[in-house]
């Protein structure tokens, strides 16, 4: 009885790892990191959260305009690394969910906007007079 038993449970230890080893193998067909490749991710010393950058450059031809309209970000330290190669002043700003910072606004250069985000939709945005209007905004998502 007991013996009987014990097989059982082997074959079925058995049937479980051969379902596994099948779902391994389709997982290996999929691509593990998200297309969201532009974000960098460090893990924090404390275990919880991180630090995360996300980098954003403005039209270097003198549009009024950012490279990209959506931006994520897991919970946490949020850094808005915004790079301005035009002979236009320009800045970052985020608000929603209670926050409203605004970076410092460069001419020709590259400056950083750190906020510390909790999950939810918030707009980015250039706080440069006519920008925003201009069309200088879009959706950060933070999970
Ligand atoms: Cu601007």
């Amino acid at each position: 009885m007991t013996r009987r038993l014990l097989v059982l449970m082997m074959a079925v230890a058995a049937l479980v790892l051969a379902v596994a080893a099948c779902g391994g193998d389709d997982d290996d067909e999929e691509t593990e990191e998200p297309a969201a490749a532009e974000t960098t991710t460090e893990e924090g010393d404390d275990g919880g959260g991180g630090a995360t950058t996300l980098e954003l450059a403005t039209d270097p031809a003198g549009e009024l305009a950012f490279d990209q309209t959506t931006l994520e970000a897991p919970a946490g330290e949020v850094t808005i690394h915004l790079v301005n190669e035009a002979q236009i002043p320009h800045n970052v700003a985020i608000e929603g969910m209670g926050v409203d910072e605004v970076s410092e606004t460069i001419t020709g250069g590259e400056t950083d906007l750190t906020v510390t985000l909790e999950p939810g939709e918030y707009t980015f945005y250039c706080a440069v007079g006519g920008h925003r209007e201009a069309g200088m905004e879009g959706t950060l998502t933070v999970e």
